[in-house]
C-alpha cells in the first residue's frame, strides 16, 4: 500500500505539472481525487489494515492526499495566468498605429454671438441663467403685467399644452427672470439667454423657434440712466467703439416707460443704404424700467428697489453681426453655409 502511494503521488505530480488545459486538469483530478478515483480506492482498502498499521498508512495517505491538492491549485493559477496572457496579448491595441483624422467642427454662428453677449455681461457682474423652455404661462404672462386678453396670450400666437391655457413653450426667456426674483437675493443681475416659441410662419425673417438674450439688473437708486449706460457699452463691443445709438419710445406690458434701442448703420454712417434698407439705423433690442406691478408681484417694494431689463433677438444679432440675409440659413445647417464663420 505505501508502494501504491508513492506511485500514484509521483505519476499524479507529474501529470498535475504537465496539464495544459482547464479541462484536462479537471480530469486528472477526477482521476485520482474521485469518488472512483486512484487515491480514494487506496483508501477505501484501509479496512484491511492491522489497527497497528493504520496511524502511519493513515498519515502517508493524508500527506499524498494534500500533495494533489497543492498541485491542482497550483496547476489551476498557472492555467489562469497563461489564459489571461493569451487574452492580453490577442486584445493588444497597437498604439502606434497612427489615428484617422478627426474633422473638427466648430461654433455654430449665433452661438458664437451669444458667447460675445454673454462675456460682455460676465465682465460686468452679471450672472448667466438658464431654464425651462416648457414654462407655466403664470410666469410667462401673468407675473410679466401682461393680464388675461393680453394679444400675446392668443392662441394663434402661442404654443399652449392643455385646453385651460396653463401650460405653454415660453414666448420670451423673461419666465427667468421673474424666477430669479423670486429666489435671488437683492441686488439682482442676470441675463436669460434661451430658446424661445411663438406661432410664426417660417420666411426669411421669422421662425416658430428661435433665440433671444433677456438681462434684468434690480437694485437700489437704478434708472434709466443705468439702463442706456449699461447698453451702449454692449453695442460698443459688439460693433465697435464709437457705435451711436438712439432710444426710441415703446410699449411692453413688462417694463415703463419702455423704449427700443437702434444702433446707426455701421456700413453708411446712417446716409441710409441697403444694409440699414434706407433707415440709417437698425433696431437692436427692445428694453425699459421694470414696471412697479411685475416688482410687486416678486414681493420687491418698488418704493425701495427699481430695476431695467432689455430683450434682443439672438438670430437678428447674429445676422447684422455676419450679414447673414435670410434667418432660415441659421437653422438649415447645411455645413456649405456653416463653415464660412
Ligand atoms: C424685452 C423688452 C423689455 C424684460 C422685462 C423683464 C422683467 F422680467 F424684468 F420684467 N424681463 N425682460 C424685457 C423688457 C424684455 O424684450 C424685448
Amino acid at each position: 500500500m505505501k508502494e501504491q502511494l508513492a506511485k500514484i503521488k509521483s505519476e499524479a505530480l507529474a501529470a498535475f505539472g504537465a496539464v495544459a488545459s482547464p479541462a484536462a486538469l479537471d480530469e486528472l483530478r477526477v482521476k485520482y481525487l474521485g469518488k472512483k478515483g486512484e487515491l480514494t480506492a487506496v483508501l477505501k482498502q484501509m479496512g484491511r489494515l492491522t489497527p497497528e498499521e493504520r496511524p502511519a498508512m493513515g498519515a502517508l495517505a493524508n500527506e499524498v492526499r494534500a500533495a494533489l491538492e497543492g498541485a491542482i491549485e497550483s496547476a489551476s493559477k498557472k492555467l489562469e495566468a497563461s489564459a489571461m496572457e493569451a487574452r492580453l496579448k490577442a486584445e493588444a491595441i497597437d498604439v502606434t498605429v497612427p489615428g484617422k483624422p478627426v474633422k473638427q467642427g466648430h461654433k455654430h454662428p449665433m452661438y458664437s454671438a451669444l458667447d460675445e453677449i454673454k462675456d460682455i455681461f460676465v465682465g460686468m457682474g452679471f450672472t448667466v441663467l438658464d431654464g425651462p423652455e416648457v414654462e407655466l404661462a403664470e410666469l410667462n404672462f401673468d407675473r410679466l403685467n401682461a393680464e388675461e386678453g393680453h394679444p400675446s396670450r392668443d392662441w394663434s400666437d402661442t404654443f399652449y399644452f392643455d385646453e385651460d391655457s396653463r401650460v405653454m413653450l415660453r414666448s420670451q426667456t423673461s419666465p427667468m427672470q421673474v424666477r430669479a426674483m423670486d429666489t435671488m437675493p437683492l441686488p439682482i443681475r442676470i441675463i436669460a439667454p434661451g430658446r424661445v416659441y411663438r406661432k410664426d410662419e417660417v420666411d426669411a425673417t421669422h421662425s416658430p423657434m428661435f433665440h433671444q438674450v433677456e438681462g434684468m439688473v434690480i437694485d437700489k437708486n437704478v434708472t434709466m440712466a443705468d439702463l442706456k449706460g449699461t447698453l451702449n457699452l454692449l453695442a460698443e463691443e459688439l460693433f465697435g467703439k464709437g457705435t451711436v445709438t438712439r432710444f426710441r419710445p415703446h410699449h411692453f406690458p413688462f417694463t415703463e416707460p419702455s423704449c427700443e434701442m437702434d444702433v446707426q448703420c455701421h456700413k453708411c454712417g446712417g446716409a441710409g443704404c441697403p444694409t440699414c434698407k434706407g433707415e440709417g439705423w437698425i433696431e437692436l433690442l427692445g428694453a425699459g424700467m421694470i414696471h412697479p406691478n411685475v416688482l410687486r408681484m416678486a414681493g420687491i417694494d418698488p418704493e425701495e428697489w427699481s430695476g431695467w431689463a432689455f430683450g434682443m433677438g439672438l438670430e437678428r444679432t447674429a445676422m447684422r453681426r455676419f450679414k447673414i440675409a435670410d434667418l432660415r440659413l441659421i437653422f438649415e445647417n447645411d455645413v456649405r453655409f456653416l463653415e464660412q464663420f
